[in-house]
């Protein structure tokens, strides 16, 4: 049965260029995803765009002596070429400060500000807030950086730490130090709205309960792990001037702007509502697709903002009480890289700006964008941190995708060209092995989608390349090479069980590898699109081929360096 999924990609700070380890963690996992529910046949939106404020944008900009809006605009632009150059395809990639989504975002992050306000979930404190004299200004989230109070990282930064994931509560920083002027920081009074998230612990409790066997564990246990800890309140203002602004009548609001954390997840809503307005001509449409239970909306992360999509997002959900929670939150974890066989994190500070992790030197480089996919997907740390390591993907670019995968295709369809005109073979002297191989690609089939149909990506990938390699196998014991010489028939059957199962591999390979997918079914003369995820008919006798090409490239060692 169609059903309608709304799928999110986290929105990336646009303070930045993208690197292998954004990709792997939430964009290529949500793009195979969308791909194969498409294939399904189900309805799909695909939403991301870039989040534009917060602190992250605005220290950007005062390090290179901008502005938050050119910052946010030039990075959004790279980060939307990256996508595109890795074939991750958006319904719509707003941004939450962009001038084309801006009066849509804020109208809907205010909306939802002021009715939480209503419903009196927000408690106004006085409270006390590190500043920088020296600058002139109070001090934020990551505009503050100290030792972390839970596990004593000395690089936590006054939003979270990175190293145990907590959110961190900035005056409970250990020697807390000004981004902007290096000087410590001192407290001083100010104004925010706290959100009472405790009040949400037993109904957050119970949902994420409910998500027991379907959840990723790493998910359920750190955010039950967080709630058994006691939730306590979280500010969702701040003093910056960079961000939506605080939408109440009263002064102590004047001059304030909401959270980032607040706004940005509301930036799924409001992107939503822009491809409502943009394609149906009424922003509201995207009432259908939050507020209606049938709308399965699956959000997909990496691990740092596992506290936000699966609490605080949650608790804004249920305090706001208009729209249904996610069904799914999805996180990946960290992906580090290899170098020189050691394990290092990617970071703009420590990693150099053209090495080929990130996005746009990889693609500059010339390199087939499916290639990383396949690498990304392979690697995927679904469970774990993982590794990238250059090595490992020239030799599973060599040893895996042109050996198996392209070798079959190839040798299949030069046979075709050479042997029978490029044309299909008569399958009528059809025999068992055939028959049972059918049958197999058929299991695979299935047991690829049952693997998408899980958020497993990686292991969808390992059935794949398990039935390239049971087609190859097919193809050396069919042994057309030779019964071409004497029973031209026999020949002819095993080459158009090769070609169907090419057919399999193209479906099979869509959401991976969309690119090479496209390719793989032009070269058996059959139209690129639409991909259905069924089993695909039998070619035709006598049909006529596409020209046979080679599908992936060989690497030399070093290709990455
Ligand atoms: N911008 C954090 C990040 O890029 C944040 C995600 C927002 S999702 C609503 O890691
Ligand atoms: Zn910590």
């Amino acid at each position: 049965m169609p059903k309608r999924y709304l799928v999110t990609a986290a929105l990336p700070y646009s303070n930045n260029r993208l690197h292998v380890g954004h990709i792997a963690g939430a964009y290529l996992p949500a793009d195979c995803y969308v791909r194969y529910l498409r294939a399904c046949g189900h309805e799909v939106r695909f939403i991301c765009g870039s989040d534009d404020n917060g602190v992250a944008i605005e220290i950007s900009a005062l390090r290179e002596n901008s502005t938050p809006q050119d910052i946010a605009g030039h990075f959004h632009q790279r980060q939307k070429s990256d996508f595109a150059g890795l074939l991750i395809d958006f319904d719509i990639y707003g941004g939450t400060h962009h001038p084309d989504y801006l009066e849509l975002h804020e109208r809907l992050s205010q909306e939802f500000f002021t009715r939480i306000h209503e419903r009196g979930y927000f408690t106004k404190r006085r409270t006390k807030q590190l500043y920088d004299p020296q600058a002139g200004r109070f001090l934020p989230d990551r505009f503050v950086r100290g030792t972390c109070h839970f596990c004593g990282f000395d690089r936590a930064t006054g939003d979270q730490c990175e190293h145990c994931g907590q959110m961190i509560e900035p005056l409970l920083l250990k020697n807390p130090i000004s981004v902007i002027t290096d000087q410590p920081a001192e407290v001083r009074d100010t104004t925010h709205w706290y959100l009472q998230l405790n009040s949400f612990q037993r109904p957050l409790k119970e949902w994420l309960e409910s998500k027991q066997g379907q959840w990723r564990p790493s998910v359920l246990n750190f955010a039950l792990g967080q709630i058994k800890q006691g939730l306590p309140e979280r500010s969702m203002t701040r003093d910056i001037s960079w961000g939506v602004p605080v939408p109440l009548d009263d002064p102590d609001a004047r001059g304030k702007v909401l959270y980032v954390w607040f706004d940005a997840p509301i930036g799924y809503m409001s992107f939503t509502a822009a491809w409502c307005a943009e394609h149906e001509g009424d922003w509201k449409a995207y009432e259908q697709w939050w507020s209606d239970p049938q709308t399965t909306i699956i959000h997909f992360i990496g691990e740092d903002n596992t506290v936000f999509h699966a609490l605080t997002w949650p608790a804004m959900l249920m305090a706001d009480g208009r729209h249904q929670l996610p069904t799914a939150v999805v996180a990946n974890n960290y992906l580090n890289q290899k170098v020189a066989g050691v394990t290092r994190k990617i970071s703009k500070s420590t990693t150099p700006p053209d090495a080929p992790v990130w996005i746009e030197e990889y693609l500059k480089k010339g390199l087939d964008p499916d290639a990383l996919r396949y690498y990304l997907t392979a690697q995927a740390p679904e469970t774990a941190r993982a590794d990238f390591d250059p090595d490992e993907f020239v030799a599973r670019n060599n040893g895996e995708l042109v050996a198996a995968l392209g070798n079959f295709v190839n040798r299949t369809l030069t046979f075709a060209a050479k042997y029978f005109d490029g044309k299909v073979p008569d399958a009528a002297a059809r025999t068992n092995v055939d028959r049972a191989h059918l049958a197999q690609s058929e299991e695979a089939l299935t047991k690829v989608g049952a693997c998408l149909d899980g958020h497993r990506f990686r292991a969808g990938l390992e059935e794949l390349m398990a039935y390239a390699r049971l087609c190859n196998e097919y193809f050396s014991t069919r042994a057309p090479w030779a019964s071409r010489k004497d029973n031209l028939a026999d020949c002819g059957a095993a080459i158009a069980t090769c070609i169907h199962a090419i057919h399999y591999l193209g479906i099979m390979a869509w959401p991976f590898m969309p690119g090479s997918a496209r390719k793989l079914l032009s070269q058996l003369g059959l139209p690129e699109e639409p991909i259905r995820w069924e089993p695909p008919p039998p070619p035709q006798t006598g049909a006529a081929l596409g020209e046979p090409a080679i599908l992936f490239t060989k690497l030399e060692s070093g290709a990455l360096e």
